[in-house]
């Protein structure tokens, strides 16, 4: 499969996330992609680097006041305190219930809060430019599909699918498989499908399309009651306005075996189906792995081979848009199992 992958995905290295009330080791590791790489290689995957330029299609998915918040973040962290450049910045305040987000503070810690959904995802020197480098990613594997290639691959982090119109979040910066969507759309596909098979609901990905019935979004993750986003991933979200009808969540509970999971993966595809979709994006996440270490359902790494054939039989140019997995040593194994069962 073509698959594309930048090394300047190493700029975002933030050292420290929240856990538990202390800082631990990021789980959205450098080495996640490292290994991705190498197993792309080693099984004879074509590997290129970037060749669109996402910029145009950013506005379309995401708010553009949120993309210049992003962009100028860590200068503006810097400007508060040249000290800074050790530390890195965390919102503290967030503007829920009964506080306003529409009078957009001046400050930079409560912008921060402005445009952020939680306090686990780190802004480094480098998370702009790695984030935008895997938006182009994702606009050179549309762009490939749209003019003929079967399937491709984005191998880029940080991820995407938490990242909602105007905020960040669940280790997410830029939504890159909403502009894989949106460039899938922008080169005519009618109906472009999203399905999001990462353990952890894609509410960013979700509400960007929530209104919207050119894009329909199919999830399966672990159910929000117990699991990260928390807020958004039930059931009863299916699309509102024109989008009504269009989204589809199907929440399982954490601890969930594989059995259940392809029975899941069946009723989504089954709608993805009957909406006539011309291209498909699947948000790639491998965190469904049953060594994972923040995750709780149980695929093995061969059930990725038969993800892969299954989502092969939907019979779609399709692209896929790694997500999350932190079980390191094993992502590049299991992400490159689903392009080998896509292919077999
Ligand atoms: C893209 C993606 O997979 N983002 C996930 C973000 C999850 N952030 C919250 C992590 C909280 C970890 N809770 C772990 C419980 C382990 N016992
Ligand atoms: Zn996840």
């Amino acid at each position: 499969m073509r698959t594309v992958f930048t090394p300047l995905h190493a700029l975002h290295a933030p050292a420290t996330e929240f856990f538990r009330g202390e800082r631990v080791p990021c789980f959205e590791k450098v080495d996640r992609a490292r290994y991705v790489h190498e197993a792309l290689v080693a099984r004879g995957h074509r590997v290129d680097a970037p060749e669109v330029d996402s910029r145009p299609v950013l506005p379309q998915v995401h708010g553009e006041r949120y993309l210049a918040f992003l962009e100028s973040a860590w200068a503006r962290w810097l400007a508060l305190d040249p000290a800074n450049a050790e530390r890195q910045p965390f919102p503290s305040t967030w503007p829920i219930r009964t506080l306003r987000a529409d009078r957009e503070p001046s400050e930079f810690s409560a912008q921060l809060g402005v445009y952020s959904m939680d306090n686990g995802t780190p802004i480094c020197a480098g998370t702009w430019d790695a984030a935008k480098a895997g938006a182009d990613a994702a606009a050179t594997a549309a762009r490939w599909v749209s003019q003929g290639e079967r399937a491709a691959f984005v191998a880029t982090r940080p991820p995407g699918h938490h990242a909602g119109p105007d905020f960040m979040g669940g280790y997410c910066f830029l939504n890159n498989a909403a502009v894989a969507a949106q460039a899938l759309r922008n080169a005519g596909a009618a109906r472009v499908a999203v399905l999001d098979v990462d353990y952890h609901h894609g509410n960013g990905t979700q509400a960007i399309f929530y209104e919207r019935a050119d894009v329909q979004f199919v999830s399966l993750h672990g159910d929000p009651r117990t699991e990260f986003p928390f807020f958004l991933g039930h059931a009863d979200e299916v699309g509102a306005g024109a989008g009504q009808g269009f989204n589809l969540n199907l929440p399982l509970p954490a601890g969930a075996l594989a059995d259940a999971w392809f029975d899941a993966l069946a009723a989504g595809m089954a709608r993805i189906r009957a909406f006539g979709a011309e291209a498909l994006v699947v948000s790639l996440g491998l965190d469904t792995f049953e060594h994972d270490p923040i995750s709780k359902f149980k695929l093995s790494s061969d059930d990725f081979l038969r993800l892969g054939e299954r989502v092969a039989s939907l019979d779609l140019p399709t692209v896929f848009v790694l997500e999350g997995g932190y079980a390191v040593e094993a992502l590049g194994q299991n992400a490159v199992n689903v392009l080998d069962g896509f292919e077999s």
